[in-house]
């Protein structure tokens, strides 16, 4: 996300006011952009990752912790170097959903040549440091967790605020207005304008982890004077009725910049059949408002958190007022592929308007891709600001990014369903993999492409508890792609019998089985084997990769597995799936230690890591002057 403009927000009722015409406009801005840059070729492969932050606060005395409220001052200094100079910064900066949240990127992107794979922990590092020279004050740390295990609690924020259910923007039983990130009103305009549109409270319930001593039923009785929470909250599940659970967690995403609009196409296609997988091994959210959740993933809570459909859109409600039935939340998995060869996958509803969809075909866009437009413009804009685009309030598991106007950035695409992990280490292994993963599909002209619907059980397998080690995922079981499928020639020839993809553990497809998958590592390592990297390099990725293969057997174990192993073992746990204040203090002071390299975590990554922590001092310094070369990105 760029810099934001700041504004008057409108309200939900002005915006949809102004709906229509937005729509209108985003679309000639859209064709307008197509037409212009649809030929623009031979742009240089480069790659950037975004990681979120959660600003921590520790009271050791008290043995207590929270969420550190201090983003907004946090950003106003770590922005002032972009600010003062943007063509040689080293890290960049931008404000997220919570007010205990900051994102930083590479100040440019990476590409183009290997030994950049050497800078990606280096430059992450250096975002950890950046972000603790600004916390000084007792206890402040930073941590890069998915969400805070207790977020939602009394007292969960620092300084205290007190929720104020059935006012204020988010109307939480649980979530005080108070932790939205003050610093910009997208944010709260956002949580108010979803809560107008859909004409209630968003509603998440997430069936809880049954330990031998849970209640049976679970059941919570809240405070709340209208009973909308406990007519909304379920039996067994755990509850959670703000923005703020799902937007105030915390990911980590990569963008790719593609060398034309039919490579970002294919890629985006590609990538698409492994956002589960990635997702499964990333798994890092066990635990929601202080319970142990019965899933390993964020990504029903954030899809939850952002479903601003009526109950006509939802297909509760007969269509009146509204104009389509839509099957998934503004934040979910993709809904169709772009490329031809992944045309004849494209088996689940595409809800999209005819109009416009024909409207950008009459401007010379093909039907696939007018298809995909015309199903992002079904959404109204929930809020109004000048670099306001459908795209921004559209959240997939893959994002098509346009070239933006008058830059020198090419079409891209966002690879987003990865969770983010405790430490430097663990991320810039995840991001090097799928950096690796798009050369090998590329350069191998890789075809892994299932049915859309198959991808979509994927998704829901990927949440599940374990999955990484016991999830079966739907995989295609030759990769090499069919020279007349990329033309879009095939016929629907075995697509639906099922014979080109099967189930696969993610052992299989990331390390391979003899003679029957060849593994998605292998096959890096083949491509490895005939690029030129120098040794240096080459060390430092088959770390990263060998702790995707060490994770994917199941060896060590993915981050949401380990917390829970740290909670059932705790001296404090009931077996009653609560994540008490202590267990959560033990658990974020221990996080704090391995982050910091101070505690090791041997079932997380292994032996503390890298001969990549003995160059790291080296490479800080060597990525300055690196990044002094590369071509700015904005
Ligand atoms: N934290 C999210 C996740 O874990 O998936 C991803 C970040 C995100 O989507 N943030 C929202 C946003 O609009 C904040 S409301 N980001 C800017 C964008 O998507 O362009």
């Amino acid at each position: 996300m760029g810099f934001l403009s700041l504004g008057s927000p409108l309200s939900w009722s002005e915006t949809k006011q102004h709906a229509d015409h937005v729509r209108k406009h985003g679309i000639l801005q859209f064709i307008h952009i197509f037409n212009k840059l649809k030929d623009r070729e031979n742009d240089c492969l480069k790659w950037g990752d975004e990681v979120e932050y959660t600003l921590i606060k520790f009271d050791h005395e008290n043995k207590k912790v929270y969420n550190n409220l201090k983003a907004k001052e946090v950003l106003d200094v770590l922005q002032l170097e972009e600010s003062n100079n943007p063509s040689t910064i080293k890290t960049a900066w931008r404000p997220e959903y919570a007010g205990y949240m900051v994102e930083g990127t590479p100040g440019h992107p990476l590409g183009g040549c290997m030994r950049h794979f050497n800078m990606i922990e280096a430059n992450m590092k250096l975002r950890r440091e950046e972000i603790l020279q600004n916390l000084k004050e007792s206890g402040e740390t930073v941590l890069s967790i998915v969400t805070f295990p207790r977020l939602g609690c009394p007292n969960f924020t620092y300084p205290n605020f007190k929720p104020t259910p059935g006012k204020g923007i988010s109307s939480s039983l649980f979530f005080p207005d108070q932790a939205v990130f003050q610093g910009h009103p997208r944010f709260r305009t956002l949580t108010q304008n979803i809560r107008e549109r859909r004409g209630s409270k968003v509603a998440i319930n997430v069936p809880i982890f049954k330990d031998v001593k849970t209640p049976s039923p679970f059941t919570e009785k809240f405070p709340d004077v209208e009973g909308e929470g406990a007519k909304a909250a379920k039996l067994d599940h755990i509850y959670l009725d703000a923005m703020g659970f799902g937007m105030g967690m915390s990911c980590l995403q990569m963008t790719f910049q593609a060398c034309s609009i039919n490579e970002a196409r294919y890629l985006y296609d590609q990538l698409a059949a492994v956002t589960p997988i990635v997702m499964a091994l990333s798994a890092a959210t066990p635990i929601l408002r202080g319970f142990l959740s019965d899933l390993d993933c964020r990504w029903c809570v954030i899809a939850g958190s952002v479903d601003d459909r009526t109950p006509e859109e939802m297909g509760i409600k007969p269509l009146q007022e509204n104009r389509f039935v839509i099957p998934k939340s503004r934040y979910d998995s993709i809904s169709t592929y772009l490329s031809p060869e992944g045309n004849k996958y494209n088996d689940i509803d595409l809800v999209h308007d005819q109009e416009i969809c024909q409207q950008l075909m009459d401007a010379g866009i093909d039907e696939q891709l007018a298809r995909h437009y015309a199903h992002l413009f079904i959404r109204d804009p929930l809020v109004l600001f000048q670099e306001h685009n459908i795209q921004s309030t559209n959240w997939q598991t893959m994002r098509f990014k346009p070239p933006p106007p008058n830059s020198n950035i090419g079409w891209r695409v966002e690879f987003r369903p990865t969770e983010v992990q405790l430490t430097d280490f663990e991320n810039a292994a995840l991001v090097t993999f799928i950096v690796l993963l798009t050369r090998v599909i590329l350069s191998f002209d890789l075809n892994l492409l299932i049915p859309l619907s198959k991808v979509d059980e994927n998704m829901i397998t990927a949440q599940k508890r374990d999955a990484a080690r016991k999830g079966m995922f739907y995989f295609r079981k030759t990769l090499k792609k069919c020279p007349a499928a990329a033309k879009g020639e095939i016929p629907n020839s075995n697509a639906d019998t099922g014979e080109e993809f099967e189930l696969m553990s993610i052992d299989t497809i990331i390390n391979g089985k003899v003679g029957e998958f060849p593994g998605l590592i292998p096959l890096i390592e083949s491509y490895l084997g005939n690029v030129d990297v120098d040794i240096d390099t080459r060390c430092t990725i088959s770390q990263y990769l060998t702790f995707i293969q060490r994770k994917a057997s199941g060896e060590l174990l993915t981050t949401a597995q380990w917390m829970r192993k740290f909670v059932a073992l705790h001296p404090d746990y009931k077996q009653d799936s609560v994540v008490s204040e202590t267990i959560c203090y033990d658990l974020m002071n221990t996080f704090d230690g391995i982050a910091r390299g101070e505690l090791g975590a041997p079932e997380l990554f292994g032996k503390p890591t890298s001969k990549t922590s003995d160059v790291l001092t080296k490479k800080c310094l060597e990525i300055k002057e690196e990044m002094a070369k590369i071509e700015p990105a904005k």
